[in-house]
């Protein structure tokens, strides 16, 4: 981890269970970018109570959350892997960013549409200060990218546009961040409707595969996916985009590319396009899987890895919030 190296910010919250879908659009490209980048990855907790959470659900989901990071390949000694609560700065730096956010800004946003209008939401200031937090959280770090599925690039615009706005206020205090989005992958449909992403707080269980799911369930899922008329299996994600989303999810998990297996699937049908995706999947996270089972039993270890990762970003957090409480006029802590 050296001072040059560009910086990486990323996290995701433990308000479900973790998916394949955010492997694919996120995780993998953190754990490709951890010998390259300075990264920090995070268990973004404070942005899980914008909607309510049992509290002993929470406790265990957030553990699950970071045995798996590791269990996909995270590295503790290359990256900073911390829990946002952990580091008092980000609700600091939010309340800052919150009083140079327009109110219309935050109503644009489609993740707070979408969620507000769901039946039966109970919509709290949170969920619409959402995307000021995750401002925050990038921009404490000074990270040059975040790596993120397309449904967060509205908020990373947001990001951009605050900081901007900060440093022509205020000087060159934060670094301004680019998106870093997958071009396969960075969104993935849900197996039960395709016009949709995959989203862990969809009502369906089996609109999705979670990292965790066993082989039988995740085989039952892909065998009931939604897919389209026709019973050519072709890319096409307009016109088959269930077809095209379960293409998408094989070659990533097989590593082999489309065009080999829409060859390969020549005069087949849809059900060896399920079974196939269902195998590669299930091959892929069986040892990621094993994996899980060694780090989640050992909660101490887990303890120690956020204690050390909050205690290094801490520092970096502190530095930039010191910087903006100076530019605001507050006065000095001697
Ligand atoms: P929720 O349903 O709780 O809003 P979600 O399942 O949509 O959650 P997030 O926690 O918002 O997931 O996202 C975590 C990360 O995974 C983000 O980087 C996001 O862009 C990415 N991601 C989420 N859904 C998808 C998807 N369907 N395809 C690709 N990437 C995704
Ligand atoms: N909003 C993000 C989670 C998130 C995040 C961040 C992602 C919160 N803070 C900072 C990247 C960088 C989401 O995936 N729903």
């Amino acid at each position: 981890m050296t001072a040059s190296r560009p910086i990486v910010l990323s996290g995701i919250q433990p308000s479900g269970q973790l998916l394949i879908s955010h492997f694919v659009g996120a995780m993998r490209n953190w754990v490709a970018m951890q010998d390259t980048h300075d990264s920090l990855f995070m268990l973004v907790d404070l942005h899980a109570i914008t909607v309510a959470q049992n509290p002993a659900e929470l406790r265990a989901r957030c553990y699950d959350f970071v045995a798996l990071y590791l269990a996909c390949g995270l590295d503790p000694q290359k990256n900073t892997i911390f829990a946002q609560s952990h580091v008092s700065a980000h609700a600091e730096l939010g309340w800052v960013l919150n009083c140079h956010t327009h109110m219309g800004e935050l109503e644009r946003m489609t993740q707070f549409k979408d969620k507000s209008t769901r039946a039966g939401a109970v919509i709290n200031v949170g969920l619409f200060d959402y995307p000021v937090l995750m401002a925050a959280d990038i921009l404490l770090y000074q990270a040059t990218h975040v790596p993120v599925g397309a449904d967060q690039k509205q908020h990373l615009e947001l990001t951009r546009d605050l900081a901007i706005r900060f440093n022509h206020q205020f000087g060159p205090i934060f670094t301004v961040p680019e998106p870093f989005i997958p071009e396969t992958g960075a969104r993935i449909m849900s197996l039960q409707d395709p016009g949709k992403k995959m989203s862990k707080s969809d009502p369906s269980a089996l609109s999705y595969i979670a990292l965790l799911d066993e082989p039988a369930t995740i085989l039952k899922k892909f065998k009931k996916a939604v897919t389209d008329s026709g019973s050519e299996i072709r890319f096409d994600p307009v016109e088959k985009p269930g077809v095209a989303n379960l293409l998408t999810l094989l070659s990533i998990f097989s590593g082999r590319a489309i065009p080999e297996w829409e060859q390969h699937f020549a005069g087949q049908g849809y059900g060896a396009l399920k079974v196939q995706t269902a195998e590669a999947v299930i091959a892929f996270l069986s040892p990621i899987q094993a994996r899980f089972a060694a780090l989640r039993a050992d909660e101490a270890a887990l303890d120690a890895i956020l204690a050390d990762g909050a205690a290094r970003a801490r520092v970096r957090a502190e530095q930039t919030l010191r910087r903006v409480y100076d530019a605001l006029g507050f006065l000095p802590r001697r």
